[in-house]
């Protein structure tokens, strides 16, 4: 593992630009859990039903019961080590990019300059009679589901399964893929598009691809470096390798 962390080290050190693309799997150890495999939100609720468009359409007080949930986990979390080691580690090169499909808001938290939240962020909620946007932070939140002012449903400024991601996001995030010498991929079962689809557009564009995850992933056989380890562990190292 050492040599692996001191050939990766070596290697990004030759990088002026590195993308970072984040997951679940990042937060983790900030306690809040994860969709799929062993613990993950998918185990106890059934995706179909509840993170999509139809879900909640169907059904929006037992979606936002659900959501409300996950907010108050989220508002007990703070920034872990490996949030931190991205935050520190962009001093090092010209463009230091992370892309999450995150909604937790743990990396603007570590202080990351550049963020691109693909998939929204869980205290931005848009309402459904006009889309306007407006930040809510009440935990537990007062009403169930809750309402804008204009008395219409909100809904949180997510990205729901069937959703198109925001056109504008998503061309930041191709090009920052397209233009990287190196992207870390972390924390990330990679199994939801179009944010899969960032590091093979990365490796097919000539980028070191260096991935940083317990388990292995479709992405694993297309990486320079595989680090079977949590984020907490091998960010921290390579940040001090960088040094
Ligand atoms: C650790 C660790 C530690 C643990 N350290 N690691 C092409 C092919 C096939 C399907 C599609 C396709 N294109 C589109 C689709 C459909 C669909 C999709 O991808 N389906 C697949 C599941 C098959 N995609 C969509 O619907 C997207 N929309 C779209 O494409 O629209 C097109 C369109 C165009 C025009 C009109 C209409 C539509 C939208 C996807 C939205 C995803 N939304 C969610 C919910 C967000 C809000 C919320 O949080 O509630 O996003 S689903 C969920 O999955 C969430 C996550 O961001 C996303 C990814 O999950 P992630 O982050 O990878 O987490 P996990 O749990 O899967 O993995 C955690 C990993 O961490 C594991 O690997 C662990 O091992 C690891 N780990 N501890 C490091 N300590």
């Amino acid at each position: 593992m050492e040599k692996m962390l001191t050939g990766c080290a070596h290697t990004l050190k030759k990088c002026r630009m590195v993308s970072v693309l984040t997951g679940a799997g990042i937060s983790a150890e900030s306690g809040i859990s994860t969709f799929r495999g062993k613990g993950g939100l998918w185990e106890k609720y059934d995706p179909e039903d509840l993170a999509t468009i139809d879900g909640f359409n169907r059904d929006p007080e037992r979606f936002w019961r659900w959501f409300d949930e996950r907010r108050i986990e989220v508002s007990r979390a703070e920034p872990n080590p490996a949030h931190l080691a991205l935050a520190e580690m962009e001093k090092h090169f010209e463009l230091f990019a992370v892309i999450t499909q995150n909604i937790d808001g743990l990396h603007a938290a570590a202080r990351s300059s550049l963020i691109i939240e693909l998939h929204g962020n869980i205290w931005r909620v848009r309402c459904t009679r006009d889309n306007e946007l407006s930040e809510n932070r009440d935990i537990p939140l007062r009403e169930i589901p809750p309402r804008c002012y204009c008395g219409a449903i909100l809904r949180p400024d997510v990205v729901l399964f069937g959703e198109p991601l925001d056109p504008a996001t998503l061309n930041r995030a191709y090009i920052l893929s397209e233009t990287c010498n190196a992207m870390l991929v972390v924390g990330t079962s990679a199994v939801v598009y179009p944010a899969a689809h960032l590091p093979l557009i990365a490796k097919r564009a000539g980028a070191y691809i260096i991935e940083v995850n317990p388990e292995v992933t479709p992405l694993t056989p297309i990486c320079d470096f595989s680090f079977r380890e949590k984020a907490s562990v091998i960010l921290p190292e390579l940040k001090r390798l960088l040094e």
